[in-house]
């Protein structure tokens, strides 16, 4: 009987995984994302254990993604900890097995807290990382954990750590070295390696930077880049920022051209979550995330009606505020 532990590819998902190895050693850990996870579960075999953490239940493939949970659950044992809002009309309840579910909070403080009991009390500054790793270290929790370590160390590791999981991408095989390197609390700048993987991506985005500064373009409440190479969540950052607006997009179009894949970050009264799942689906596409940072895929030819529909309902959340 094997335990499976599928967890995200981002800093928030890599900690969670390494503290659900640490807490269940010898699991076999595998990285999934949202439209990947009723695939993905293919893997899991009648009377294997699965952990599941920081993988979003996104509409689509809800129906599917259940049925094969509770195929889960019936024979084996099944954890899923995740902190992203649900999609409309589903309870808590309806997932089977151990649901560990918050919002405002990391996967990686919920696995931690999940688990506690079972880890060393040194494991802690791995649930900071994924904190921070997903803006999610102001939390009454976490910030507890932060006392028992010098918090700008913390930093410095998660800055590496994030700055390595960028240049790494979908070298999954590297990933899992990371997360058995963080189960055995490894802080990441142990690895030569990763540094030197840091340093390098971090230079590749202070040229992503100026791009973005040259190129943004906006559209009411939002700023937006396409193609700009480099990481999708830190172009949407610099666009908001240096056009000054509430919401930051940034697309790329994939190698097919039949798609946009895009990251928004936002900040103030904006609830991104609720406006793509929303709009999205009127233009063939699927989005989500959490309030202030989200992501979507739409087909290309439909990319500019997106924009301009997506540009109206955050104006309307936005209220009186012009843009
Ligand atoms: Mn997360």
């Amino acid at each position: 009987m094997t335990t499976w532990i599928l967890t995200h590819g981002d800093a928030d998902g890599v900690c969670s995984g390494a503290l659900a190895l640490a807490a269940n050693p010898n699991s076999h850990v595998y990285f999934t994302h949202p439209a990947g996870l009723a695939e993905d579960l293919n893997v899991v075999e009648p009377g294997d254990s699965l952990i599941v953490c920081d993988i979003s239940l996104s509409e689509n493939t809800l129906g599917e993604v259940l049925d094969k949970l509770r195929l889960v659950a019936e024979h084996g044992q099944l954890i899923y900890i995740d902190h992203h809002p649900l999609p409309e009309g589903l309870s808590p309840y309806e997932v089977p097995g151990e649901f560990v579910h918050g919002v405002g909070v990391c996967a990686s403080e919920l696995t931690y807290r999940f688990f506690e009991d079972r880890l060393s009390r040194d494991m802690s500054r791995i649930a900071v990382y994924g904190a921070i790793g997903d803006y999610a270290d102001d939390t009454p929790y976490i910030r507890r954990l932060v006392q028992d370590w010098d918090k700008r160390v913390l930093y410095f590791e998660t800055g590496i750590l994030i700055q390595a999981l960028d240049a790494i991408g979908r070298n999954y095989e590297r990933k899992r070295g990371l997360v058995w390197m963080l189960s055995e609390n490894v802080p990441p700048s142990a690895d030569d390696e990763l540094v030197e993987l840091a340093l390098e991506q971090t230079r590749r985005d202070e040229e992503l930077r100026l791009r973005v500064k040259n190129v943004v373009r906006t559209i009411g409440p939002i700023a937006y880049v396409l193609d700009v190479g480099g990481s999708p969540s830190k172009a949407a950052i610099y666009a908001r920022a240096y056009a000054g607006k509430p919401v930051g997009l940034a697309g790329e179009s994939k190698e097919d051209r039949e798609v946009v894949d895009m990251s928004l970050r936002a900040v103030g009264e904006v609830d991104l979550n609720i406006a793509l799942r929303r709009i999205a689906p009127r233009f063939g596409g699927s989005g989500g995330g959490h309030p202030k940072a989200a992501g979507a895929r739409i087909p290309i030819d439909r990319f500019n009606a997106f924009l301009r529909a997506l540009a109206v309902f955050l104006s309307s959340q936005l209220g009186a505020t012009t843009y």
